[in-house]
């Protein structure tokens, strides 16, 4: 609910014609797809998160272009970085400075509107994320299409089975959250079983809570593309360095 007053605001200081306006708003986009179907890449998404509601600070004063430039460096196949400022202490800020890198950026944040989405196109992101607990299937439909309008990519997040119908012909990155928003519980089990249902064109991409290479190869054997890590790097006073690891 507080998305929605927050982005009210933004909407009156600047308007979708003003967003329109800026340089990146028209840039060539990478494709996070493309991306990761490529069999010479990592596959990982790693994250820029400085703090979460489940585990507090994780690493205040990171510097994004250090950690995100050494991410591109050693691999990884996508960035994410949060925008959210209330719960995880990101910036758009920190987004705008995160695409100096080649890599496909997603823009990590509650996405309820339109606005948010042309905004996502104006700061340089490549990818957008919805998640399905937050949006009707309905929603998603929309924010989705108007997401392809401008040639954004949409993650599609997904926790729980009653979700599967969240998908459609838009979202061809589906996500499984392995972690619940609520409970912050980690269940990969749960996770892999849901993969299962979910249609095979689709890029399955496992999110959250994966700590170790055993984690990645049990997803990767059950045919995702694509792994979320955050915590796991960011954690570490050189959240690059320990991605290389
Ligand atoms: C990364 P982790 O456990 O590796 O730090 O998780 C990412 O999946 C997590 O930050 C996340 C998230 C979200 C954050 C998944 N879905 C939705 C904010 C909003």
């Amino acid at each position: 609910e507080h998305k929605r007053t927050e982005v009210a605001e933004r909407k009156k200081q600047t308007p979708v014609s003003e967003l329109e306006q800026q340089a990146f708003f028209n840039r060539p986009v990478l494709s996070l797809a493309q991306f990761l179907l490529d069999d010479a890449k990592t596959g990982i998404i790693a994250e820029f998160k400085r703090k979460s509601p489940s585990k507090g600070i994780i690493n205040g004063a990171a510097d994004v272009v250090e950690v995100t430039s050494a991410y591109a460096r050693f691999g990884a196949s996508g960035l994410s970085v949060l925008t959210d400022e209330l719960f995880f202490g990101g910036s758009t800020a920190d987004l705008i400075r995160a695409r100096v890198n080649q890599v496909p950026v997603l823009r990590k944040d509650f996405m309820i509107d339109e606005y948010q989405i042309a905004e996502a196109r104006a700061m340089g992101a490549d990818v957008i994320l919805l998640i399905a607990a937050c949006l009707t299937p309905a929603e998603v439909k929309r924010l989705a299409t108007f997401a392809a309008s401008l040639q954004l990519e949409v993650l599609l997040e997904l926790h729980a089975e009653d979700e599967l119908e969240h998908i459609c012909d838009e979202t061809k990155l589906v996500g499984i959250n392995n972690r619940n928003l609520k409970t912050f519980e980690v269940d990969i089990d749960r996770s892999l079983r849901m993969a299962e249902r979910i249609p095979a064109d689709k890029i399955k991409i496992a999110e959250s809570g994966i700590s170790s290479v055993a984690n990645i190869r049990l997803f990767k054997e059950h045919d995702f593309r694509g792994f979320l890590i955050g915590e796991n790097f960011m954690k570490e006073a050189h959240p690059g360095e320990a991605f290389h690891k």
